[in-house]
């Protein structure tokens, strides 16, 4: 019965989905591979891989972190949250935050959510720390942050993590998610009661692609609830936080290859983020490497198909 009178709601919204709404969130293993991760994705829009890292993990991302998240002021606005503080420049400001960055598992699923397009970058890293009293937050699709761009459906232009840094309950906010959503109509207006909260331990991570229909949960408990939210994009959209001037360049220096290109010193596509005379970005950071030239054209079309 349950069952029937959700459908009939999803309809009366004007959604078209492909399958029946997803009840519940995809709970995986850490040994899961990202194979199996992406299929989640693709399937529902949303997975928890429990434990991915030990809770020590966070409790040490927490510590490095502490001084900036208490200068933080509370967010400007309701969206934002007032009782919210977003603390980013996490690459900066912790060592431990870049081992969460490029995760193996959560690197290796990006890349396969988003394999349509010639590469993918570090779209913004931000500790979410909701306090008691803050009401929920208003659902929402993270790629609407593109100025609302109506991206074809089924067509992904980010995926994102949340990794539990408290546990994530229902009374202190987990975040709130309607699997399957990724397949609704753009800009609805939902509201809490379509949604379920994606409760998971400290050191689990929520995957969720731009497209699905989520956000914060109101904070009923009397602790903060804190969450680092690290997300990814292709890397033909201009990034949300600034790489270029959160990390100060002589910190870049210092950090591995991987790291640095996933930041955007790399180019999207064939020549997107040159500079000067049609120079990788890398080698401004790291002059030591010698000229790249530019992009691959053959590689940066064949990904996409049209090579
Ligand atoms: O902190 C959360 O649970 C989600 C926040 C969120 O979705 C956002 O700020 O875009
Ligand atoms: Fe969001």
């Amino acid at each position: 019965m349950l069952e029937i009178d959700r459908d009939i709601r999803y309809e009366s919204l004007g959604c078209t989905t492909a399958r029946e709404p997803v009840m519940e969130i995809r709970h995986l293993p850490r040994t899961a591979t990202a194979e199996k991760v992406a299929t989640a994705l693709g399937e529902d829009g949303a997975a928890i891989v429990d434990r991915l890292v030990a809770p020590e993990v966070l409790d040490r991302a927490q510590q490095e972190l502490d001084p900036f998240i208490a200068a933080t002021a509370f967010g400007p606005d309701d969206f934002a949250g007032r009782r919210t503080k977003r603390t980013g420049g996490l690459i900066a400001r912790s060592n431990t935050s870049r081992d969460l960055v490029v995760h193996p598992l959560i690197v290796g699923t990006v890349d396969k959510v988003l394999s349509h397009s010639s590469g993918f970058q570090l779209h913004l890293t931000q500790i979410i720390s909701i306090d008691p009293g803050e009401p929920a937050q208003k659902i929402h699709r993270d790629q609407w942050a593109f100025a609302f761009f109506p991206f074809p459906k089924g067509y992904e232009v980010s995926c994102n993590t949340l990794w539990a840094m408290t546990d994530f309950t229902e009374e202190n906010g987990a975040t709130r998610v309607i699997p399957g959503s990724h397949r609704f109509d753009d800009r609805l207006e939902l509201d809490g009661a379509e949604t379920i909260p994606a409760e998971m331990e400290k050191g689990s991570v929520l995957l969720y692609t731009g497209s699905l229909y989520h956000g914060a949960g109101a904070n009923r408990s009397d602790r903060t609830r804190r969450g680092a939210n690290l997300t990814y994009s292709v890397s033909w959209l201009r990034q949300e936080e600034n790489q270029y001037l959160a990390v100060p360049l002589e910190i870049a220096r210092t950090l591995p290859l991987d790291l640095l290109r996933l930041m955007g010193y790399s180019r999207g596509a064939y020549a997107l983020g040159y500079v000067d005379d049609l120079r990788d970005p890398i080698e401004v950071v790291r002059p030591d490497l010698g000229s790249t030239g530019l992009g691959d054209l053959r590689a940066a079309l064949a990904r996409v198909g049209t090579g």
